[in-house]
């Protein structure tokens, strides 16, 4: 009844399904029609976009400096209002949005939940703080002068997301760069801009000026290359990979510009440690949301389970048929458990890492494939034994988890080559042993721990979210410190004695 619901709600948009195209004032784009099909299903088309053309972007870009003074000198409660009343419809519009997260992005009906309950999250969280943040702030200073520190925008911020989290992310960075009062370029990643599109239409009906968000679809290589390297964008919020960050930060550091400002969150080769003490029962649960939720395309999904020997056995029997109950298949019903992943180029990626583990690993498992899924890209779940992490050269975006054994004298090495990887966003630990906890979580290089429960999922405002090292420039999304990040500072002295001039120092001179 849901896929069915699903269905007429996508019919509702038009007799061809959903469309995007640049929301730039004044422009006239030109660039040509891309059709969007269904992840669980390519011969089913869900709607077009268009991408933006260079004269866009260009548009794009004069509006945003022209527009952002006037959005900073408003109030910053004026802002949070806005943000607030865009909270309240897109929770008034939670079916609409999450059939498109599943028409779009094969995400599953609980996916599509919590995607539009943290893009609420985010826009309520950042409005908060913006009501807070922007009182000027009064510090302590000499009598007969007044010192203040306020916050204000930095000036045009280019907003760069990713397919995986369409909504939530989108929204996230939007949210934050809006409430400091900087004018916004978004780039939504080109598999999900129906997406993009509806929530920066639904942003402008709850009141941010059309010139103040504008949406800019394209490609990384011509449209978000075009935007990091121009020298009025003072900065950019970016979700996806470590090579894509490299590079726009190398774009950034090359204009003859002000210094931009790169906030960054990227992959991760994220472990669960269990050791003897863990509960299998619990552990194998865990492990499984941990890797499988979302396809395991979330930077913050287990791709590695160290598991002490003593309890390996157990838990990978356990594992084994646990996985095979996985109901894989259309995610526009409520029994699927894993949807299909993103793209063709996705799915090939993963049969191509399959095929080399299939060589030098033991196959644990393959979740069966459901019916009808012939015609999506969908890659069976499955779980590797190997020897060491060092055989695994790349983040593996999918359901693909790797388990490895380790014995009791191992735990500092076990925790080291996971720190040796480069990569510090997500752990999970699952063990009844406080000294234990403590030590791993002592010697870990990673941003978010997780005990005892599944890695992923973090909720904004709770549990603030990114990583170190490979994986991210922090700050943490969700968290305080991430909207000040967008915000420059400025210290106001003000001589509160006689008008014009310094009188002690006057004074002092005589
Ligand atoms: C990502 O996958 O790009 O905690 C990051 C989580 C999510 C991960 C988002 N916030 O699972």
């Amino acid at each position: 009844a849901l896929a069915g619901r699903i269905d007429e709600t996508l019919a509702g948009a038009g007799p061809d399904g959903w469309s995007a195209a640049p929301l730039v004032p004044g422009a006239q784009p030109s660039g040509p029609q891309v059709a969007v099909t269904n992840p669980a299903d390519r011969r089913q088309r869900v709607g077009t976009w268009q991408a933006a053309d260079p004269d866009t972007v260009e548009r794009a870009l004069a509006n945003a400096v022209q527009a952002q003074p006037g959005w900073d000198a408003t109030p910053a409660a004026s802002r949070a209002a806005i943000l607030e009343h865009a909270a309240d419809l897109l929770e008034q519009r939670m079916p609409q949005f999450i059939a498109l997260c599943t028409k779009e992005a094969g995400k599953t009906i609980p996916d599509g939940v919590a995607e539009v309950r943290e893009a609420v999250d985010f826009l309520r969280y950042y409005a908060g703080q913006a009501r807070t943040l922007f009182a000027p702030e009064a510090l302590p200073g000499p009598t007969g002068e007044s010192n203040t520190l306020q916050l204000a925008g930095r000036g045009v911020f280019v907003c760069i997301s990713p397919w995986n989290f369409p909504l939530a992310i989108f929204t996230g960075q939007v949210a934050a760069a809006l409430a400091a009062g900087n004018s916004v370029i978004a780039k939504p990643a080109e598999q999900t801009t129906l997406v993009g599109w509806h929530a920066v239409k639904l942003l402008h009906e709850a009141g941010i000026p059309e010139d103040v968000l504008q949406y800019v679809p394209g490609d990384g290589a011509t449209v978000g290359a075009a935007l990091t390297a121009d020298p009025r964008v003072a900065g950019v919020a970016f979700t996806g990979s470590t090579e894509t960050a490299r590079a726009i930060n190398r774009a950034l550091a090359a204009r003859d510009a002000a210094i931009g400002v790169l906030i960054a969150e990227t992959g991760g080769q994220n472990a669960l440690i269990a050791d003897s003490s863990a509960l299998p029962e619990q552990l194998v649960k865990d492990a499984l949301a941990s890797a499988f939720t979302s396809a395991g395309q979330r930077c913050s999904a287990a791709r590695v389970l160290y598991v002490q020997s003593d309890i390996a056995d157990k838990v990978i029997d356990m594992l084994a048929g646990a996985m095979a109950e996985l109901q894989v298949g259309d995610p526009a019903l409520l029994s699927t458990d894993v949807g299909p992943v993103i793209d063709e180029d996705a799915r090939r990626l993963l049969e191509e890492h399959a095929a080399r583990m299939d060589e030098r690993a033991r196959l644990i498992a393959q979740a069966p494939l459901g019916a009808g899924t012939e015609h999506g890209t969908f890659f069976a779940p499955r779980a590797w034994e190997i020897g060491a992490l060092s055989e695994l050269t790349r983040e593996n975006f999918g359901p693909a988890l790797h388990v490895i054994r380790w014995h009791a004298d191992q735990l500092d090495a076990v925790v080291d080559a996971v720190n040796a990887t480069g990569y510090g966003l997500t752990l999970g630990i699952h063990s009844r042993i406080d000294e234990t906890v403590e030590r791993i979580v002592q010697r870990a290089r990673v941003g978010n721990i997780y005990v005892n429960r599944n890695q992923i999922g973090a909720v904004v405002g709770v549990q603030p979210f990114g990583g170190q090292g490979l994986s991210g420039t922090g700050p943490k999304a969700g968290g305080p410190h991430y909207l000040p990040r967008f915000a420059t500072e400025k210290t106001v002295t003000i001589n509160t004695t006689a008008a014009g001039g310094n009188a002690s120092l006057l004074t002092l001179g005589d």
